[in-house]
């Protein structure tokens, strides 16, 4: 049977407007796809919490595909090597505590897994706003990046989420948005973002995962993002607290919602 091309654009057309349409209103919306951002999706969703993902970018995987200074490898400490055993990914003792694994298997590994688990993600999104209700996050304002980078006029659409995570890493869009154009008081010392340190590869690990919690009523942070809001650290290319922050928000939402 030849192939007809317009059955294959209706294909498309019609799967993506019922996943889209599905995914409008869910438990969880997680805005950013690095480790810890598709970490925590993951553990969500297994726990059959509605979640979707919206990530800027064409690849989800963030700054985890170029390792240190684009040698394609990372390294976790021990207690965080039990996250990339639950998603079968492969690693190497290298010395004591410090073990290393090939980025391109890590990066594929969590997103393969954490897709079958359950875990919608939507790449080409990026999150230009929040939607708040009496000082609560109760969703996403999206547009695409083809129209970001473009700078186009085009209106954003909105959807709701019983809970929003920030995992845009360094950045920490959504919170600088929440901080910028709500009028809500963080949950840090100032009421503001504290701002990330410079590099101390140990406390920056422990500070993660500190950090790693709700910054204000309906959204929480992890990985790199919760050390630029509740003031921490960088670390370098040692990722294990960026898998252990994407776990501990998603324990801590399991619960939640
Ligand atoms: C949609 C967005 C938006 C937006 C950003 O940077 P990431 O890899 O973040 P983490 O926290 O999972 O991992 C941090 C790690 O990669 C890192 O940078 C480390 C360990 N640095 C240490 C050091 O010393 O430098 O991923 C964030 C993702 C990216 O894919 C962005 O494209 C995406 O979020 N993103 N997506 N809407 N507004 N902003």
């Amino acid at each position: 049977m030849r192939i007809d091309e317009i059955k294959v654009s209706k294909a498309i057309l019609t799967t993506f407007q019922k996943k889209f349409l599905d995914f409008l209103d869910v438990d969880a919306a997680i805005v950013g796809g690095g480790p810890a951002g598709m970490v925590c999706g993951y553990y969500l969703a297994k726990a059959g919490k509605r979640v979707a993902l919206f990530e800027r970018k064409l690849s989800v995987g963030g700054g985890m595909w170029g390792g240190g200074m684009m040698f394609n490898e990372i390294v976790v400490q021990h207690q965080a090597k039990a996250v990339l055993d639950e998603f079968g990914i492969r690693t190497e003792l290298f010395e004591e505590n410090c073990y290393t694994a090939d980025a391109v298997e890590c990066v594929s590994g969590i997103c393969f897994k954490a897709v079958q688990a359950g875990l919608k993600v939507f790449n080409l999104m990026s999150v230009e706003d929040v939607m708040a209700r009496n000082k609560k996050i109760r969703g996403l304002v999206l547009n695409w990046t083809a129209v970001e980078m473009a700078n186009l006029h085009v209106d954003p659409m909105t959807m709701r989420a019983k809970h929003v995570v920030d995992a845009t890493g360094h950045a920490a869009e959504v919170v600088r948005i929440v901080e910028r154009k709500s009028g809500i008081r963080l949950k840090t010392k100032t009421g503001k973002m504290m701002g990330e340190g410079s590099m101390c590869a140990h406390e920056g690990e422990l500070a993660t995962l500190r950090n790693s919690k709700e910054v204000c009523d309906g959204l929480s942070v992890c990985g790199m993002c919760a050390n630029a809001v509740f003031g921490g650290p960088r670390m370098g290319p040692i990722f294990g607290g960026m898998l252990l922050s994407g776990r501990k928000v998603a324990q801590e939402l399991i619960k939640k919602i």
